[in-house]
């Protein structure tokens, strides 16, 4: 659906306020219990947070992508680890669904999906398959009436909430690339599903990673994505590229918050007996920051029309989920430096933001897949 720009306009100023009341009073508490509180969670589900790219047939809100991005402009004006809470069900855990689902297997999911009662996973990531993600050994094998998966999938974000993964597993062993990993929908708790302690992370505290194995975990027939065999890594790779423009839109959103606490903290800092804002070598530091942040925005914004014109933005999405991830670091650097000692010392927030950011180049494709993805398509679509 495309909002009308009344109702979108609406439902900004909500989220605006939602992360000005509600979450950037929390985020240092969040950060030291490692928890969301379940409060703020209900009050996510109320504003709808967590089906906002399922469509409405099925209980979300679905916004398109040009909407999408500008609520995550909005809403990540403050510690990721608020938007991981529905980050899955938005993205990689509930899109699969989306894109390559049979009616049944939507009809079943998206709703609970779309209202927040229960959340979803994607589960690709193994121990050793990385950025090689077609590599990767987790196998799914009939029996009797179903399948039965074996494997360990590593850094799985969410896993320890989520009551649904989608899990990427090789059907057929002769096959050794992409071609032979199919899609599972695997529904926890299941006696073969047991979960690894919850990863300890260098930020993000109050978002949960945990490794996932499978020991001969069974699923029915119907748990195959799509009823198709041979599917799965082309949907991991359809869900990726939506899901590396969701990330993009939340780095951008976040280098905006680092650039308002930046700005006020210069405005407010007095040393030589000016505020450090009137010197040019912090000025310049502002500046690159705007001007960075801006031109994120602006690709977001254009790849997100672009997809939602039907274009292939496999391309654009990796652009833009690599220049937004690298600019955000930078200027998380930048915040750090601004506040000179202070950035440097937790009671100020801002070096928990610069460990915060530093997952984003590496999450959903490094910054150097998404090079290499933005070259291989370059050069195959060269005359
Ligand atoms: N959309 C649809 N299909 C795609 C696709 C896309 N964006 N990208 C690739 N495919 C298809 C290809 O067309 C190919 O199908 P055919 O053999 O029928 O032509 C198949 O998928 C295999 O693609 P390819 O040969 O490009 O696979 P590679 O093994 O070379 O891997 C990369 C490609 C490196 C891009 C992929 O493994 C990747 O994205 N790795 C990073 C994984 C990642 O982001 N992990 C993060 C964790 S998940 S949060």
């Amino acid at each position: 659906m495309a909002l009308d720009s009344q109702t979108l306009g609406q439902f900004l100023d909500t989220i605006e306020r939602f992360v000005r009341e509600r979450l950037e009073p929390a985020e240092e508490s969040v950060a030291e219990s490692d928890t969301v509180p379940p409060a703020l969670i209900d009050e996510m589900r109320q504003l709808g947070l967590f089906g906002m790219t399922i469509p409405e047939a099925y209980g979300g809100l679905g916004l398109s992508m040009r909407e999408e991005v500008e609520v995550l402009f909005q809403l990540c004006r403050t510690s990721p680890a608020f938007r991981s809470v529905h980050g899955t069900n938005n993205g990689i855990g509930s899109q699969g669904v989306v894109l390559d689902g049979t009616e049944e297997q939507k009809r079943k999911y998206l709703p609970r999906l779309a209202s927040g009662e229960i959340i979803a996973s994607f589960a690709l990531t193994e121990p050793d398959a990385g950025s090689d993600a077609a590599s990767l050994k987790t196998s799914a094998r009939r029996s009797g009436n179903g399948w039965v998966l074996n494997g360990t999938k590593r850094f799985i974000t969410n896993a320890p909430e989520a009551s649904l993964f989608t899990v990427m597993a090789r059907t057929n062993p002769a096959e050794k690339g992409a071609a032979g990993i199919s899609a599972f929908l695997v529904e926890a708790p299941n006696p073969g599903l047991k979960l690894g302690k919850p990863d300890r992370k260098m930020g993000q505290r109050g978002a949960h990673t945990a490794d996932v194995v499978f020991e001969d975990c069974f699923v029915p027939a119907d748990a195959l994505l799509g009823g198709t065999e041979g599917q799965g890594f082309k949907t991991a790779m359809k869900v990726l590229d939506r899901g590396r423009l969701h990330i993009s839109a939340v780095a951008v959103g976040v280098a905006e918050r680092l650039i308002r606490d930046m700005l006020r903290y210069a405005k407010e800092r007095v040393q030589f007996g000016h505020p450090i804002g009137e010197f040019q070598l912090v000025q310049a530091m502002l500046a690159d920051s705007r001007a960075e942040a801006y031109a994120a925005r602006a690709m977001v914004r254009d790849a997100a029309a672009r997809r939602d014109a039907g274009e292939n933005v496999s391309t654009e999405a990796s652009c833009c989920k690599y220049f937004s991830t690298e600019m955000v670091g930078r200027v998380a650097d930048r915040a750090v430096q601004i506040h000179g000692g202070a950035g440097y010392i937790a009671d100020y927030g801002v070096e928990r933001f610069y460990r915060d950011v530093r997952l984003f180049r590496l999450y959903e494709g490094t910054s150097q897949i998404q090079q290499l993805v933005i070259a291989r398509n370059m050069l195959r679509d060269a005359d």
